[in-house]
């Protein structure tokens, strides 16, 4: 037996499930990218709202590339349990927010009729960085045109991807998927719809065999689609939407309603996930599989603490940062979450650019050394190698991994060189970076102790640990 809307009754009775009707309202969220993260994050933000008696939050979810998981969410009926592990303690709960499924890649048509549908009024994503392609912007022009034909209401179109100003960016891209000549559209999404910029946080890692197991025996029943993940969650969004008073509904959620996203956003991207990239490339390198076990290392502990400490912080305009750092470094090391380093550089190329030349690019303005992420970008031009210290093997998994392995090889015969190949990637670094002498010749100089005395060896002497 495996977990579904008629085995709810059967669940143990500490397990929080929804007592909310799933059956008889049409989802008012849809949502792009049904991976880990939005259905232990928004999802059970939506599931709180439900819950509270407000019928409009169900979420018909789109799977961009997974069909087997939309399946297995199918005969779920769109029903999961995520454990939420820390030191605060361990429980399990199953939301019951996802009321339909389906596969942008094989049901667009299903796809492009739910943005449309009357009773839909938002739209969330979670598409990951490399997502935001014309496509993407395709899918959505083709459902709001068919609402603004119909002469229905705007929608809210939330970006929660790591980007940032992600909500710009999409408007942005959509907007671009209109011929000019398509005034109508144009004017209709600028007059009714919102593209609020929000920074969304919790880490969940992709499920191992581990959770699903212990799903099994919290639950009594299999569950093929369990999450694992931390107490933290933070939501922070812009004062933007097309109903004004879902402001004060999420408010009452626990998400935060802000003019001011970007302090967070910058916060978390250069903070959060920039120490994430440099640890995973470290662990992928060093063959330390999970963050946990890289912040464990007390010399990558002080990397990280020092690397946002001195790096990052100074260019913030979020000045409670020091509490930020002491609460991430712990969120770092939960050991329940078993968050694999390589899941994490996944897609590299698409994340570094975001999360480290902005504060190298703050450190050079000021005169001040760069030397951590120097580091870090000498550990990502190891990683390319596709081989740890150890001689294992391992797969870039990333949209450029074949151009990075390319250049990459070559620092096994002509190191300088290669470096300034991949420092010279503006898809990377961005457009200044690339000119700085002095960069380059940082990130050669650890690359060439990376080479000749590992990883662990550089990172202790740039910390003196
Ligand atoms: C991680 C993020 O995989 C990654 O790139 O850095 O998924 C991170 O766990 C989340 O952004 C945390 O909110």
């Amino acid at each position: 037996m495996h977990l579904s809307a008629l085995a709810l009754a059967s669940l143990p009775a500490d397990i929080v499930t929804p007592i909310y009707d799933r059956r008889h309202h049409a989802p008012g969220v849809v949502h792009l990218g049904l991976g880990a993260f939005h259905r232990a994050h928004q999802a059970m933000v939506f599931d709180q709202l439900l819950a509270g008696g407000d019928t409009r939050w169900g979420i018909h979810g789109v799977g961009m590339t997974r069909p087997d998981l939309v399946n297995q969410l199918k005969t779920q009926d769109g029903l999961y349990a995520v454990r939420v592990a820390d030191g605060q303690g361990v429980k399990w709960q199953v939301p019951g927010a996802l009321w339909r499924t389906n596969v942008a890649t094989t049901e667009r048509d299903a796809v492009v009729q739910a943005i449309a549908a009357p009773s839909t009024r938002w739209v969330t994503l979670t598409v990951t960085e490399k997502g935001y392609m014309p496509n993407l912007a395709q899918l959505l022009l083709d459902g709001l045109r068919l609402r603004q034909q119909a002469g229905l209401s705007g929608i809210t179109i939330a970006s929660c991807d790591n980007l940032q100003g992600n909500g710009h960016k999409l408007q942005a891209l959509v907007k671009a998927a209109a011929a000019p000549q398509d005034s109508e559209v144009l004017s209709w999404l600028d007059a009714q719809c919102a593209f609020p910029c929000s920074m969304v946080d919790r880490i969940v890692p992709a499920a191992t065999p581990e959770v699903l197991a212990a799903a099994h025996e919290a639950l009594g029943v299999k569950d093929h689609c369990a999450l694992s993940t931390e107490g933290f969650w933070e939501w922070v969004i812009e004062d933007r939407f097309a109903d004004p008073a879902d402001a004060a509904l999420l408010q009452s959620a626990g998400v935060r309603v802000t003019a001011d996203v970007h302090s967070y956003e910058e916060a978390k991207l250069r903070m959060l996930n920039g120490s994430h990239t440099a640890m995973a490339l470290m662990g992928a390198v060093t063959g330390r599989p999970f963050i946990a076990s890289c912040i464990g290392v007390p010399h990558i502990r002080e990397f990280v603490f020092r690397l946002m400490g001195h790096e990052v912080a100074p260019h913030l305009s979020r000045s409670d940062w020091a509490d930020y750092r002491t609460a991430l470094i712990a969120r770092f090391g939960n050991p329940y979450l078993k968050h694999s380093v390589h899941q994490i550089a996944t897609d590299s190329s698409q994340k570094i650019p975001q999360r480290w030349p902005p504060s190298v690019l703050g450190q050079i303005a000021q005169g001040a050394t760069f030397e951590h992420h120097a580091l870090a970008a000498a550990v990502f031009v190891r990683y390319t190698l596709g081989v740890d210290e150890q001689g294992q093997t391992y797969n870039l998994n990333d949209p450029q991994a074949q151009s990075l392995m390319a250049l990459g090889a070559a620092q096994r015969t002509t190191p300088e060189a290669c470096v300034r190949t991949l420092l010279a990637r503006e898809d990377l670094w961005g457009s200044a970076l690339p000119q700085d002498a002095a960069w380059t010749a940082r990130v050669k100089h650890w690359h060439q102790h990376i080479l000749q005395h590992g990883v662990d060896h550089a990172v202790q002497q740039l910390t003196g640990t």
